[in-house]
């Protein structure tokens, strides 16, 4: 019994330096997934409100790589349609702009996050809120992708 807890105790310690590495890397929590060229996407989520409103996808990308990637674009198989959109404040009402580029530089981390960019989903899939997580997939110019899997939420 004793042995067991202490393996518990050891355990816990290496994810706590795990978490606090992953903490360190994306300034918030699990889950990250690294694409390629160092593409970091952590914390994607995607909103959704009402089913038949389009759903907003959040997320953190940081490129620890040495060249600007330039993203172009999102998909998803649960989204009829997925656009990249800001969110900006004209004239005291909030508009939605459409981003056809969205360039983030060596070092540089883009935050989609509410009131800003997200990724718009259009039409999404009439069960979509009986699941936990469903692809979104991230586009770039160069015609690398990355898929990561965005957490289903409901409103706050
Ligand atoms: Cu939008």
């Amino acid at each position: 019994m004793e042995k067991s807890i202490k393996t518990v105790r050891k355990i816990k310690t290496a994810l706590g330096g795990l978490m606090i590495l992953t903490t360190a890397l994306s300034g918030m929590s699990a889950p990250v997934l690294a694409g390629q060229g160092g593409l970091i996407l952590s914390d994607p989520i995607l909103r959704v409100i009402i089913v038949s409103r389009p759903a907003a996808g959040y997320f953190s990308l940081e490129n620890t790589g040495a060249t600007t990637r330039v993203l172009v674009g999102a998909a998803s198989p649960v989204c009829k349609k997925a656009m990249l959109h800001q969110s900006k404040m004209i004239n005291g009402v909030i508009k939605m702009l459409p981003i056809n580029e969205l360039p983030i530089k060596p070092g540089a981390r883009l935050e989609f996050a509410p009131g800003g960019y997200h990724v718009m989903c259009m039409h999404p899939e009439k069960d979509i809120k009986s699941k936990t997580s469903v692809p979104l997939t991230l586009k770039f110019r160069n015609g690398d992708t990355l898929t990561g899997d965005f957490t289903v939420k409901g409103a706050r």
